[in-house]
């Protein structure tokens, strides 16, 4: 098995019975397996919501680390969708040309940080950076507070060896209080400003609202777009002709962005809480108990997918659910998208070839499955072209 493979350890459960389950601190989550029921389901928000108490639709649950409730991530429509389209605009920035530009030029000193280097480990010393320096457009605030996001790790609510930590939630929880608290006694252009000001419902939003959508914007796209950065470099490095294949047809990037989202499935599964009594491939849900969709499964389903294990750069029909699906599609994709496309462009132009010295699987324990998402470490050798 090649070092940057990801298996699906889903298979034989998704064909079989369609669903598996796991239990979760004491709240068990039978978990949805197959594309088509994943994509039913998750449309389905009366019978499935995502309003439940915070955290519990995250797996693992965060009921005992957060209060807190994320928005619009655990709000069901119609609510949700007011609460969305004024987060929208503001997600969507990552398309202006100005943006990119910016972008363009962290990732490409980034690279050339590591090239100078030669040796890296991957995951703290470039993913984590990267992913951090990059959020400083995504808020519009100073490059400097990078450091600080920096110094929390891959995770803000997961520390080495503890699935939950609630000494390290309730660091971000005081740095979003203060920054919600500076910007409410002198705003500025950034992010804690905007939502600040905006309107809900004819009035302004409130500093719990707008702590709410900070959270998530900074514990959503935080180990999802460090895991999806490790492994581009992992893959690159065991398929050198993958970089020679983007030098040559650069348009196929758009199109590699997608599969490598498909096929590594940053996140896992989303939670949703059974309203009523139902069924699910004849398996019966009772009402307030939990189920997820998995993206990872539903994105290697054969029926969906041709060979659905391997990555084919230029896969013409690809609909997978790596950015979730229905109204809670991901709110940062437009953001994590632009940083995989420039990634893959600016590692094709600067980099000929990678080495994967050393490494450590990062595995999801989820009962009956583990699941590879990434690497704890990996030490990789950079060479220029
Ligand atoms: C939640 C979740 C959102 C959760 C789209 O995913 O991401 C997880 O990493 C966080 O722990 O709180 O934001």
């Amino acid at each position: 098995m090649k070092k940057s493979e990801l298996p699906d350890p889903f298979g034989d459960a998704r064909s079989e019975k369609g669903y598996g389950e796991i239990n979760d601190q004491n709240d068990p989550v039978t978990m949805l397996l197959r594309h088509k029921d994943v994509r039913k389901s998750a449309h389905n928000y009366k019978n499935f919501t995502s309003e439940a108490v915070p955290g519990r639709i995250v797996v693992p649950s965060e009921v005992n680390i957060r209060e807190t409730r994320q928005i619009p991530f655990e709000v069901d429509p119609p609510v949700h969708g007011a609460y969305r389209a004024i987060v929208e605009p503001w997600f969507k920035r990552p398309l202006q040309p100005e943006y990119q530009e910016k972008l363009t030029a962290q990732i490409s000193a980034n690279i050339a940080e590591v090239l100078q280097k030669g040796t890296v480990e991957v995951v703290e010393g470039f993913a984590l950076p990267l992913q951090s320096k990059a959020l400083t457009l995504l808020l519009n605030t100073p490059f400097a507070e990078s450091k600080t996001w920096i110094s929390w790790g891959t995770h803000v609510f997961r520390s080495e060896g503890e699935a939950l930590d609630g000494d390290k939630a309730n660091i971000l929880y005081k740095y979003i209080d203060a920054q919600i608290d500076r910007a409410s006694e002198n705003p500025g252009d950034d992010m804690y400003s905007v939502l600040l000001a905006s309107e809900f419902e004819g009035r302004q939003l409130t500093k719990e609202e707008v702590k709410g959508v900070m959270v998530l914007t900074f514990a959503g796209g935080r180990d999802t777009v460090i895991n999806a950065v490790t492994n581009s470099i992992a893959y690159l490095a065991e398929h050198p002709e993958a970089l020679e294949r983007f030098r040559k047809d650069p348009e196929i990037i758009g199109k590699a962005v997608e599969e490598f989202i498909r096929y590594f499935s940053p996140l896992t599964q989303m939670g949703r809480v059974v309203t009523e009594d139902t069924q699910v491939c004849e398996h019966a849900l009772k009402a307030d108990s939990r189920i997820s969709l998995c993206w990872a499964s539903a994105n290697r389903d054969a029926g969906v997918f041709e060979n659905p294990n391997e990555i084919v750069l230029d896969r013409k029909m690809n609909p997978h659910v790596g950015f979730g699906f229905s109204h809670h599609n991901c709110l940062g994709a437009t953001h994590a998208r632009q940083i995989l496309k420039i990634l893959l462009q600016t590692l094709a132009e600067k980099v000929g070839s990678m080495e994967i010295l050393d490494y450590k699987e990062n595995i999801e324990d989820l009962g009956e499955f583990k699941r590879k998402v990434g690497y704890d470490q990996i030490e990789v050798k950079f060479n220029k072209l």
